[in-house]
């Protein structure tokens, strides 16, 4: 007879945009895969009683709660997922470790270095499984593209050249958002998009040991949310203004421990492009190139390919024998989409938790990418190039 597969209570803290992408995500890995471990959506946390009634039932999870320590607290939650603004994922993620429990954060880890340490000290401490959502990283043409890298097809990789551009607030009237003050988010662009393309440069390419960065706000004041919240006129509250204290783009020419070198680009105020994530590879032998927006798709470009067909090449990364992840959704052509990579991540993390192994990437991931970024923002300050410390565990 078959063995039952274990349940495993899962808490999640946080209902928005990434609360919607990581609920689809533990309610779908059971029907599409067959994790190790079964996740029970045991409760969603907000602090409006109305609206995290009103996600819980619209996502499927089967209580709520209005205090996320009460939620941490929780006997049958075993893992919590923090996708909360990012000025609270250290305090949720240090009580999540204290209370010996599994934890699982959104990007960045942290507004800062500071903070991101301790909390990978934390979980250290509590000996519980950790992990970071860089979800791109579970794109199955990303998963392509670092095989063939790995496989030495490219070669010796010379260049990485990312940029993530979007154009949400280039309208001057749009408000001041939390993702716009640095208290709250701790940068701009940088934490919230250029640490995705520093995850996939040191996924895909290796560490980033040096940084020349630029940061850069155009529009410095914009109309206060609250002022709208609280019912003033169009007109009068767009006369209340607050201040921009973060970046509205970052730029930085980087370079890698294996004498790669590149440069990432993150803009919310590229009119046009509205997730576009993407990254060309150099290599000795041959180029790769990927793009959010086509997201089935890897261009690839072989130096050893008979010259009279020379050529990039467009893969569609749809073949479930070949290709990661894809045997557990359709057949080949039936692409998939932005919230699958969710799912893929939701799956690794359950496979590592039921195989006692530290799911990737992890906390360890998320101090790096900091330092990255911290590195970045140090640099563009100082107007000089600064050294990236690499963590014992990513040293050759
Ligand atoms: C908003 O800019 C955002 O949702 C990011 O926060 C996500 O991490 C990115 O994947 C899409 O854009």
């Amino acid at each position: 007879m078959a063995q039952e597969v274990r349940e495993i209570g899962v808490g999640l803290v946080g209902y928005a945009f990434m609360g919607k992408a990581h609920s689809q995500a533990w309610r779908n890995v059971k029907y599409f895969f067959s994790p190790p471990l079964i996740p029970r959506m045991v409760a969603i946390c907000g602090r409006t009683k109305e609206a995290v009634e009103q996600a819980a039932k619209q996502f499927g999870w089967e209580g709520y709660e209005t205090d996320w320590k009460q939620l941490v607290r929780r006997d049958d939650i075993e893992l919590v997922d923090i996708v909360t603004p990012n000025d609270s994922h250290h305090p949720i993620a240090i009580e999540v470790a204290n209370a010996k429990k599994h934890v699982f954060c959104e990007k960045p880890l942290a507004r800062n270095l500071q903070e991101a340490e301790e909390m990978l000290k934390a979980v250290e401490q509590a000996g519980v499984k950790h992990a970071i959502c860089f979800n791109y990283r579970r794109a199955p043409a990303v998963q392509l593209a670092k095989k063939l890298i790995s496989q030495g097809r490219l070669g010796q990789i010379y260049h990485f050249r990312g940029t993530y551009l979007q154009d949400w607030i280039v309208d001057p009237s749009f408000p001041l958002v939390w993702r716009l003050q640095k208290n709250i988010a701790g940068s701009g662009a940088l934490g919230d998009l250029a640490a995705h393309v520093i995850d996939l440069a040191r996924f895909l390419v290796g560490e980033i040991v040096e940084v020349s960065g630029l940061l850069e706000t155009f529009i410095k004041e914009r109309p206060l949310l609250a002022a709208r919240a609280e019912g003033l006129a169009a007109e009068a509250a767009a006369e209340q203004r607050g201040t921009v204290d973060v970046d509205d783009c970052s730029l930085a020419l980087v370079r890698f421990d294996n004498g790669a070198v590149g440069y990432i680009e993150a803009t919310r105020f590229a009119p046009g492009r509205k997730n576009y994530n993407r990254f060309e590879i150099n290599g000795s032998n041959g180029s790769l190139i990927f793009n959010l927006e086509r997201m089935n798709e890897l261009e690839l470009y072989l130096r050893d390919d008979p010259p009279d067909i020379h050529g990039f090449r467009t893969i569609m990364v749809t073949e479930p024998e070949h290709h990661a992840y894809i045997k557990a959704w359709w057949p080949p052509g039936h692409i998939i989409g932005y919230e699958h990579t969710f799912t893929h991540t939701v799956y690794d993390l359950l496979c590592a938790i039921a195989e006692d192994r530290l799911p990737e990437p992890n906390f360890y991931d998320g101090v790096q990418c900091q330092r990255v970024l911290d590195a970045i923002e140090r640099s563009a300050n100082e107007r000089a190039w600064v050294k990236v410390e690499i963590l014992p565990e990513f040293k050759k």
